[in-house]
């Protein structure tokens, strides 16, 4: 049984990411897939979300903390760029991702335009995502003009940021209009196809 635990449903992009970075640096882990707000998660997230990790001693909740901790508590490939400005613009994206991205592109596009209407036998809601569109072509293409001058979006190779990002476009390009912007641009195909390809990225695959 390993020492490291990571908790949380294998839907969550944010537990994704955990999972996926453990992966990237060749770490065995155990996996329980627990929902927000069960009693393993709200034992160590205040506020019941997930992913929440154990190893030994250490619990830990959000996922950026989890994986500095992983990154840097295990042998394996380096997750973060050394170089301070590389290193800070991974950072820069992981923020941008979590903080802007993760609301428009996840929760309101992705899960109230598609997942919470399928769940329940209905459409995808039409307004929602036609609302909020705008916000998903405009995000779309902050990305895409960051990776035509890069392959990563650190500036200087695969990092966490990455990692950070992939989860989400993995859901977005299998919706009809965000999945269509990314098809249509070169340098998102490229890079989706890039990373995709990654054993992490295989061996994290949500269930469907
Ligand atoms: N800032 C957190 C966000 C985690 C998060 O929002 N997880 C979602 C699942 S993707 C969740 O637990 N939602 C339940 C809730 O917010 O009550 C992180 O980076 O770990």
């Amino acid at each position: 049984m390993p020492d490291l635990n990571i908790i949380g449903v294998p839907q969550s992009t944010y537990v994704r990411v955990v999972r996926m970075a453990a992966e990237e640096k060749g770490v065995p882990y155990a996996f329980d897939p627990q929902p927000p707000h069960s009693d393993p998660v709200t034992a160590v997230h205040p506020f019941g979300k997930v992913p929440v990790m154990r190893h030994g001693d250490v619990e830990l909740c959000e996922s950026r903390a989890i994986a500095s901790y992983i990154d840097n508590t295990f042998d394996g490939p380096a997750l973060m760029p050394k170089e301070p400005a590389a290193a800070a613009r991974a950072e820069q994206w992981i923020s941008i991702v979590n903080t802007i991205m993760d609301q428009s592109l996840v929760r309101r596009y992705f899960l109230a335009g598609y997942v919470f209407p399928q769940r329940e036998g209905r459409e995808p809601d039409a307004t929602v995502i036609s609302e909020v569109m705008p916000d998903v072509e405009r995000q779309l293409s902050v990305i895409e003009d960051s990776l035509a001058k890069s392959d990563y979006l650190s500036g200087d190779g695969f990092s966490l940021a990455d990692i950070n990002l992939m989860p989400i476009l993995f859901y977005l390009k299998g919706t009809s209009e965000a999945g269509a912007r990314i098809d249509n641009s070169e340098t998102l195909t490229k890079y989706f196809e890039r990373n995709v390809a990654r054993p992490s990225f295989a061996a994290t695959m949500p269930p469907t």
